[in-house]
């Protein structure tokens, strides 16, 4: 097995958030990614190589070892199976919180601690069942990939489960937020027979990174 390691990142936030980490750790992208049309990119180091997909397909990338590490959103890793899979290190970026949010008008008279069942719209299925059935709420989930805040504005669903960061995005849509579900930061993730056959190589760059990260 070479000794290149690769490390999925995702455009976007993660990648923006990023970017100034890597280079704190020593990777600096040969070319830019934000628009560079190149999914696996050069760095500056000639052991370390970048591939560049979308957020929802760094643990897949990273569970089946096409990537030996990879940066990805806790949401996202609370969704993923994560066999072979290694939570190593919080990043401490692209910050946000996942919520549960309903029209503001609903939630003047709504009291949490009364629910029973609820008809909830999130990309989130899994967290969200796992969320409610913990409580002994039940659920009725309407799977849904993005702009999860226009659901209940248009009567698919009563409530939503969707991240937060500023809540300029719930406030222009009249929603507010009623139950807090988790706080989200990127992670850096691992796959687990790259940590045993690239030792070497894979833990001097997590050392980096976790240098960089402080
Ligand atoms: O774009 P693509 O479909 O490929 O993937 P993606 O939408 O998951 O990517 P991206 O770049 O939007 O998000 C990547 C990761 O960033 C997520 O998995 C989170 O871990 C993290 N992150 C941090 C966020 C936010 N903050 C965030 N605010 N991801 C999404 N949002 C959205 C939120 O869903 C809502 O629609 O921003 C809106 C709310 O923002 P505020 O500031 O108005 O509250
Ligand atoms: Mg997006």
């Amino acid at each position: 097995m070479s000794s290149i390691v690769h490390i999925a990142l995702s455009k976007g936030r993660i990648l923006e958030e990023s970017l100034p980490l890597l280079a704190r750790a020593g990777i600096e992208p040969a070319e830019d990614p934000e628009t560079s049309r190149k999914l696996v990119l050069d760095s500056r180091d000639p052991d370390v190589k970048l591939i560049i997909i979308r957020a929802a397909d760094v643990p897949t990338y990273v569970q089946y070892g096409a990537a030996d590490l990879g940066f990805a959103g806790k949401d996202v890793l609370m969704e993923s199976d994560g066999d072979d899979l290694y939570e190593l290190l919080d990043l401490k970026l692209a910050h946000c919180r996942m919520i549960v949010a309903e029209p503001d008008r609903l939630a003047a008279r709504d009291d949490p601690r009364n629910w029973t069942r609820l008809r909830i719209a999130t990309k989130y299925v899994k967290t969200t069942r796992q969320h409610f059935a913990a409580k002994g709420i039940q659920t009725d989930i309407i799977k849904l990939y993005g702009s999860m805040e226009l659901a209940p504005l248009v009567g698919l669903s009563d409530r939503i489960v969707d991240l937060v960061h500023t809540g300029r995005t719930l406030a222009a849509n009249g929603l507010v937020e009623v139950e807090h579900i988790a706080d989200i930061s990127a992670r850096l993730v691992a796959n687990r027979a790259s940590l045993k056959m690239k030792h070497a190589a894979v833990r001097a760059l997590v050392q980096r990174l976790a240098q960089a990260v402080q």
